[in-house]
């Protein structure tokens, strides 16, 4: 039995707009770009880049949906008419805060509409008042991969700097209105997915550019657009209300090098530079840092980036630093180590075990990740994102034996324990997620992160029941005792 000792520590569950409210064309809500992907029946899960991938032509295609294909996220697990009932699941094992995304889309529909959406509003009054009714603190991510599809029709997705305008007009207007009621702010879900994914992090297409280079350019353009959105976010909200607390968040993906030939040392710590600190050391110390400068003068990358920009970005940081966390993987120079692990540029690790997406279990990276983190930067650390998917199916008695999930969950709760005994100042955790949810990467319902089961299948077959699995009982139980 371990023992967690902190006391006052957040615990909690993380969701997102897009993967749990359905409901998407109510109440004046339009179109997202996560809404416009659809199911693919014969995935391979451990090579999801064809999903990724998709083609502008397909995206567009789906706006009319003459193909009669299956869009997950535009039903979610229904949420938006099931909220009470799941807030009232959430208290009762014990959650005391959760993260959850709000849709833009149902606020300003169309991005450059004068007045926010009424209706809109009014929802997520009534789920924060819910959450508060229950005991439950509330984290808001601001914008969480759900670009308004009109504002990619009007103006082109991040790469323009007239979305920062929308964006913070969007941002400032849930700011003012629900400033009382909501406890921490992440202006951006995990803000590195701007290079991974345009489409997905900024609403651009590889379609629209003439070559990679110019594709990548645009991608570090568009990211530039959210750091300035991002600390422009910052000062606006402090200076409506000085108490504010507001957070980065940065898909962590830590990698080691494979083995110790320097040669891969050198290169896992280059690529570690590139993909995981510079995000990091941008958000907390206010300017690019070298190593990121000479990377875009040996791509040829060339951003438009104002003075004004750079001082908004240096006065303005962030209160706390989170991070998902899933899996790690290992670099080396050998292309013929790279995994088939989907979404990460890394490679196969022999100590350790991968999920059915090629997603390595490491328990104890979360320890060296977080440790890393606090040594660098020195800011209070919230684990925003921390769980494992898998294919489930409801026994006879209802339920689902997920030990496997409940094992996940320990160890890396131990290891947060563990990170804070070697002085880390962690304060926080969502597990991803209190309930299942469509998958971010590969849209299916079958890969289920949830304590609790939602019966449907990836094409929406089903009652939408909710039903507790093992881990909600084992959640529930150390929440009462502190003990893992
Ligand atoms: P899914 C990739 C790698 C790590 C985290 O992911 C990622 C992604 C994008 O898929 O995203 C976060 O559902 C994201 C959540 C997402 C979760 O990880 O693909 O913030 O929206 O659901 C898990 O298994």
């Amino acid at each position: 039995m371990y023992k967690f000792k902190k006391e006052n520590f957040l615990w909690g569950g993380a969701t997102a707009a897009s993967q749990v409210e359905g409901a998407w064309n109510l109440n004046n809500k339009s179109l997202t770009i996560s809404e416009m992907r659809p199911f693919i029946k014969n995935l391979d899960r451990k090579n999801i880049k064809d999903v990724l991938d998709i083609s502008k032509e397909n995206y567009l295609k789906s706006i009319e949906n003459k193909d009669n294909l299956h869009y997950p996220k535009r039903f979610g697990v229904d949420f938006y008419h099931r909220y009470k009932e799941d807030i009232k699941l959430f208290k009762e094992c014990h959650l005391g805060i959760y993260r959850l995304s709000m849709a833009w889309a149902r606020i300003f529909p169309n991005g450059d509409d004068e007045k926010p959406n009424e209706a809109g509003l009014k929802f997520y009054r009534d789920v924060f008042e819910e959450c508060k009714k229950n005991n439950i603190k509330i984290m808001v991510t601001i914008n969480h991969f759900d670009l308004p599809y009109p504002i990619i029709e009007k103006y082109g997705g991040w790469v323009n700097k007239k979305v920062t305008d929308l964006y913070l007009k969007y941002a400032v207007t849930i700011f003012k209105e629900f400033k009382d009621i909501v406890d921490y702010w992440l202006p951006f879900n995990e803000i590195n997915v701007a290079i991974w994914s345009g489409v997905t992090g900024l609403g651009i297409f590889r379609e629209d550019y003439k070559s990679n280079k110019l594709y990548l350019e645009a991608c570090y353009q568009g990211l530039h657009n959210q750091f300035y959105a991002q600390a422009k976010f910052i000062e606006e909200a402090k200076n409506i209300s000085h108490e504010a607390k507001i957070g980065c968040m940065v898909a962590n993906s830590t990698n080691y090098p494979l083995n110790c030939d320097p040669k891969n040392v050198r290169e896992c710590q280059r690529l570690q530079q590139i993909h995981r600190f510079f995000f990091y050391d941008l958000m907390v110390y206010g300017s690019y840092p070298s190593y990121i400068n000479r990377f875009f003068k040996e791509n040829n990358i060339n951003l438009e980036i104002k003075k004004n920009e750079m001082e908004t970005i240096k006065n303005n940081k962030i209160d706390f630093i989170s991070f998902s966390y899933y899996a790690t993987g290992t670099i080396s120079l050998d292309e013929s180590d790279k995994t088939e692990s989907n979404l990460t540029i890394a490679g196969k690790n022999p100590y350790l075990k991968a999920t059915d997406w090629g997603w390595h279990i490491d328990s104890i990276g979360i320890r060296i990740t977080i440790n890393e983190i606090w040594d660098k930067y020195h800011l209070p650390i919230f684990i925003s994102e921390n769980g494992i998917g898998v294919l489930e199916k409801l026994n006879e008695q209802n339920t689902i034996e997920d030990d496997y999930r409940i094992d996940y969950l320990k160890e890396h709760m131990i290891q947060i324990g563990e990170a804070i005994e070697d002085g880390c100042d962690v304060f926080g955790y969502t597990m991803w997620t209190p309930i299942d949810v469509v998958s971010a990467g590969t849209n299916e319902m079958s890969k289920r992160y949830g304590m609790i089961y939602v019966d449907y299948d990836d094409f929406h077959n089903g009652t939408g029941n909710r039903y507790l699995k093992k881990s909600y009982h084992w959640f529930k139980k150390f929440r009462e005792t502190n003990l893992l």
